[in-house]
Order: structure tokens, then sequence, then C-alpha cells
């Protein structure tokens, strides 16, 4: 009997925590929760009604009620994958997961309240994409978008009759072996006597570190993986954002949490360093203009307060690559324009849009403030050398018709690509002055499991703690020391955001991009201190490795 179900999204390093200052600063980040997860959370509720979500991006978990659910689902990115293990690991060794004072990352142990623990299933973009590592902490892994595999996983334990034997709580399985088997699953199990394990209906990915990904499995298991899953077309599920605990109340009193709705998974394009085609594949699949318009809606209405008004009405279609389908795109922009939803939007795009006059026109009839523009780079070898189909006059092209249209331009950038030289921050700073860039998201290189780039540069990586794949350096450069590249970071955000620029913004610029000219010179000054933070231990990485680092040099911390 499948009675109670909890969805966890594991926090980042930087989760929410109650302190005087997250009263007024919420974090110093923006945090949303996981449109994906409270999709899952809302199509699992159609089955079992008592289901609830935690985000640990707004809120701590309650653990008392986490310990006695029958099944607790948990989503991974790269960089809340440390945390979602430390959870798994946890929940099924029959512990509460809790931070300790003054926000340690241990666990403190705990006896739970129940003899039988949950079963734990780990999904979401790392989980998918690095599942030998993920299996070793989890019953089963879940690959890929759940919208389908999740029902059919419910049903699947409902079904059957030894499922409701949940996990025992020291680990082990009242009988032998794990009982559900749907594609698109994966699982870790204890190798049989001949060493290929005991699975008979599933192709066995490996033993001993498994296929692909990092970490794995120890020479007496096996790493089990069924066949694989189309992924599903249909996405026209609207997440029901009230199945979140305590969102309600933090989405009215903080601004910095933004209404976010997809309306397409997928991208064409095959850019080397890129996880979403890894993940969601190079179909675009898209929602019907309806649902998209209704999904913004309720985003506004569950975000709005009527007093004090909010300062940032503003939402975020979170797709990679709206424009990719055109026609699509024109009928949601129509539907949009037609809704009468008067709050300002902005979209990820490639530049291409930036060429299209009548899409633009329609952008801003339909509200739209501003492109996020994946520009990257700055220089055309580094667009060659990662496949990104561009130049870096296509790009200046489409910021400035983009911005003669009346919306604003957002740039996504990476530094560290093998072609950028000392002095390429301070350049960067210069393309985003020049090209009157208001706002933008600088990262360094990082190569993540499932990519190209990952499997061409991993011996380069100085480590595997997820926690700093957020943006920070964690590779070698090829032209650059670690914390020279990490530097450059500093130099671009420190130009891009000066109290010059901000002066600039207060005086020159429209109602919102004031608003965002403020917070965003808040945000970055946060993220600087970060990265200067880091400088010390990136400084250690290049003396312990006087030459390029080598395999021994990084650490996987699992
Ligand atoms: C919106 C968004 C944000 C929002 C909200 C993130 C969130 N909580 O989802 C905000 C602004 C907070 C954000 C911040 C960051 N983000 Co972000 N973000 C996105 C974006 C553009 C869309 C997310 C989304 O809604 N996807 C669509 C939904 C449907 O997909 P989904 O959430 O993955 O869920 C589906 C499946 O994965 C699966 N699934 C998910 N969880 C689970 C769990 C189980 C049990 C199962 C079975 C299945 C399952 O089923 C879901 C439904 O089908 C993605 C790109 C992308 N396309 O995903 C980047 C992305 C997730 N972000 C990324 C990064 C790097 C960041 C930052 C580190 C950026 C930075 N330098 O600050 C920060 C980190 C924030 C933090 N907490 O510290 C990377 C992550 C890379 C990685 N491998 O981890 C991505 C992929 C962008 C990219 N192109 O690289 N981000
Ligand atoms: S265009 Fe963007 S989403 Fe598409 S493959 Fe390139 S980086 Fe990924």
């Amino acid at each position: 009997m499948v009675s109670k179900l909890r969805f966890i999204e594991a926090g980042a390093a930087n989760r929410y925590r109650k302190t005087f200052k997250n009263r007024f600063l919420y974090n110093g980040n923006i945090c949303n929760p996981s449109t994906g997860l409270i999709t899952l959370t809302t199509i699992a509720r159609r089955l079992v009604d008592d289901t609830l979500m935690y985000s640990e991006s707004i809120s701590a978990v309650r653990w008392t009620d986490v310990v006695d659910a029958d099944v607790v689902f948990i989503s991974l990115n790269t960089f809340n994958a440390r945390r979602g293990y430390q959870i798994a690991d946890a929940l099924r060794a029959g512990q509460v997961a809790t931070d300790l004072a003054g926000g340690d990352r241990q666990v403190a142990a705990a006896e739970a309240a129940t003899s039988v623990r949950p079963l734990v299933v780990l999904g979401g973009m790392h989980a998918t994409l690095n599942y030998p590592e993920a299996v070793t902490h989890a019953d089963y892994v879940l690959l890929g978008d759940g919208d389908e595999s999740i029902v059919e996983f419910i049903e699947a334990l409902q079904a059957d009759a030894a499922a409701s034997q949940l996990p025992l709580a020291d680990g082990g399985w009242p009988a032998a072996g794990a009982p559900v088997r749907i594609p698109g699953l994966a699982w870790l199990q204890a190798a049989s006597s001949d060493g290929t394990g005991g699975a008979d209906d599933a192709g066995a990915a490996g033993g001993a570190g498994g296929a692909g990904g990092t970490g794995g499995a120890s020479p007496n298991t096996v790493v089990y993986q069924t066949a694989e899953r189309p992924q599903p077309l249909d996405i026209e599920t609207i997440p029901d954002r009230s199945l979140v605990y305590d969102y309600a109340r933090m989405a009215k009193k903080y601004d910095t949490l933004w209404p976010q709705v997809h309306a397409s998974r997928g991208c064409p394009s095959n850019c080397d360093y890129c996880c979403v085609i890894a993940h969601f594949g190079r179909r675009q699949r898209t929602r019907s203009p309806e649902v998209v318009v209704e999904d913004i809606r309720q985003a506004i209405a569950f975000h709005n307060r009527s007093w004090p008004p909010r300062l940032s009405r503003a939402v975020w279609l979170t797709d990679d690559n709206f424009a990719q389908d055109r026609e699509w795109a024109i009928s949601v922009l129509e539907a949009i324009a037609a809704s009468e939803l008067n709050w300002p939007i902005t979209v990820q795009a490639r530049w291409e849009l930036g060429m299209d006059d009548e899409m633009l026109t329609l952008m801003k009839q339909a509200n739209f403030f501003e492109v996020s523009l994946g520009i990257e780079f700055i220089d055309d070898a580094s667009f060659q050398r990662y496949h990104k189909r561009c130049t870096r006059e296509n790009i200046e092209r489409a910021i400035a018709n983009i911005q003669a249209h009346g919306i604003g331009v957002r740039g996504l950038f990476i530094l560290g690509s093998d072609e950028d030289r000392p002095g390429v921050g301070e350049r960067l700073g210069q393309f985003i002055l020049d090209n009157r860039i208001h706002g933008c998201l600088i990262q360094s290189m990082f190569f993540v499991p499932g990519t190209p780039v990952y499997e061409q540069n991993k011996e380069r990586l100085l480590h595997q703690d997820w926690d700093l794949y957020n943006g920070n350096v964690v590779h070698w450069p090829a032209n650059m020391t670690p914390a020279q590249l990490q530097q450059e970071m500093i130099a671009a955000s420190r130009k891009a955001y000066s109290l010059r620029r901000l002066g600039h913004s207060l005086l020159h610029s429209r109602g919102i991009f004031k608003a965002l000219a403020i917070g965003e010179t808040i945000w970055h000054a946060h993220l600087r201190k970060t990265w200067r933070q880091q400088l010390p231990a990136l400084q250690a990485y290049e003396i312990k490795c006087s030459i390029r680092p080598q395999a021994e040099a990084i650490s996987p911390g699992y």
C-alpha cells in the first residue's frame, strides 16, 4: 500500500536558512523551487492523496513528516547533488537529515520513528546523466523526464504486493532484488556469486564504476539499467504550486521569487558543453499556447500580493531556446499578447531570434521586456571550438536589433574556454558595456557528466565537489591557472556591475531595469565575495599540481 509520498528538492550550498539577514535579502541569490519537481508532485498527487513537496531553496524540511513516507523522491542538479546524496543516505540509514547549527553540512543521526524506512528514489539532470554515481545513494534512479515514468513507477509499487514490503531500516530488501521493473530505471544490486548480478530482465550497465559518469558501484555490486524510455511528448501538466511546503507564503513575501513557467523542453542545437540537450534531447517538445498562458496566469496569481505592491513584476519563461520552432513560438506570443496578462516577461533564446523582426515586434506586443541570450563567448575561435553555431558579429547585430525593438538584452557568458587568455575578464566587461547589456550571468566553464566536453576534459577537473559546480572555476584552463581564471571572472563582474554603471542605470533606464540594476549589483557583489573566498583553495591546487593535474589530483567526495 503506497499512501504517503514526499518530494524533496535538495538545497545547494547556499540553501535557504532562517537568518536575520534573510528576512530582508532572501539568500543573496535567486533560488526558485524546481518547476520540474512541482510538476511531478502534481502528477503524483493524482494517484496518492497524501503528497507534498519540500524545496530547500525556500524552507527547511520537516523531517518527522518525511521519515514515515512510503517513497521519497529527491531531485538533483549537479550544484545540489551533494546535499541530495546526504539526504538520501540518511533516509536509507533510517536517520533524519538535518542542518546542524551554523550551517554545517553534516547529517545529525537521529533514530527514525518507524522500523521501515522510505523507498528513496533519485531523479533529475545530475542523477540521470550520472546514474552510476547516483545509484549508490538510492534504491532507484528514475532516468530522464519523470512525467510518465513516475506514474508507472507508483502504479507498479501499488500493483506489486511484494512491493508493500518496503526496504528495511538496515538498508536491506525484504525480498531478493528490487521489485519494480519499468523502462528508464537504474539501481544497484549485489553481484551474484558468478559476479554478474541477479537481475534477469535488465541490462547490467557495469560494476566497479559503472557506465559513463563518475563514481559508481564497488567490485561486488552491479549497476542495472532497464531499457531506455522515450521522452514524454505530453508535457502539459500545470504545476500546482500550493503542493510545495511554505511556498505560498515565501512567494508573496520575497520579490526575488519570480513566477517561472516552462513552455518547451529540449533544443536541436549541439553545443559541446550543453547538459540540457544531453538530458532533454535535441527535439524541442512544446506545450500548447493555451496551457502556457494558463500556467503564467496561475504563476502570477500565486506570487502576486495586494500590499505592499511588488517591486519586481516579471515572469520567467525558462525554455532554453524559445524561438527555435518559429511557428509555435509565434502562436505562444500571440496567445500571450491576447491574454491581457500584464506582467513583463523574460525568456532565453539564441541569437537568431535577434534577426527576426516579426517575432521581436510580437514579443514587444506580448510585453517581453528582456531576452536572455546564450552568448557564452566573445571570440569566434571559442564558438568554433565548442560547436556553437555563431560569430561575434552575429551576436552584436542581434543584440542591437533586439534593443532597437525596445527589448533589453541579458547576456549569459562562460569564461574559461581553451581560447581564453589573461585579460579576458576585462575584455568581457568591456563587451558588456559596449553592447549595453543590462544584466549578465557569468560562469566558469564546468564540465558536467554526460556532455562531450566532460568526456574530453574530465582529467582537467580539479575536484568533484559538486557544491562548487555553480559558476566557480573547477577545471584547469589551457592558458591560465585556475586562480587566474577566477580573478578574470571577478574582473568581468566588477566592470559590468560598477557603482558608476548603477548610477547611470538609475538615472537613465526604465522602471524595471532600475530595480534589476539595484538587485543585480547586490547579487554580483555577493558572487564576487564567494569567488574571492575560493581563491586560496584554487591556489592550493596550483601548488599541488605544479604540472597540469593528473587523475590522482581528483578526489571524488562520495
Ligand atoms: C529555471 C532555472 C533556474 C532557476 C530555478 C532552478 C530550479 N530549481 O529548477 C534558478 C534561477 C533558481 C536557477 C539557478 C541556478 N541554475 Co538553473 N536553470 C534553470 C533552467 C533554465 C530551467 C529549469 C527547468 O524548469 N527545467 C524544466 C523542468 C521541466 O525540468 P527539470 O526541473 O529538470 O525536471 C524534469 C526532469 O529533470 C525530471 N526530474 C527532475 N527532478 C526529478 C526527481 C525525480 C525523483 C524524478 C523521477 C525526475 C526528476 O522530471 C522533471 C519533469 O519532467 C535550467 C535549464 C533546464 N532546461 O533545465 C537551468 C539549470 C538547471 N541551471 C543550472 C545552473 C548551473 C544554475 C546555477 C548554478 C547558476 C548560477 N551560476 O548561479 C544556479 C544554482 C541555483 C542554486 N540553488 O544554487 C544548470 C544546471 C547544470 C547541472 N548539470 O546541474 C542548468 C541545466 C542550466 C544549464 N544550461 O546548464 N536555475
Ligand atoms: S543553444 Fe543553448 S540549449 Fe541549445 S545546445 Fe546550445 S547551449 Fe544548449
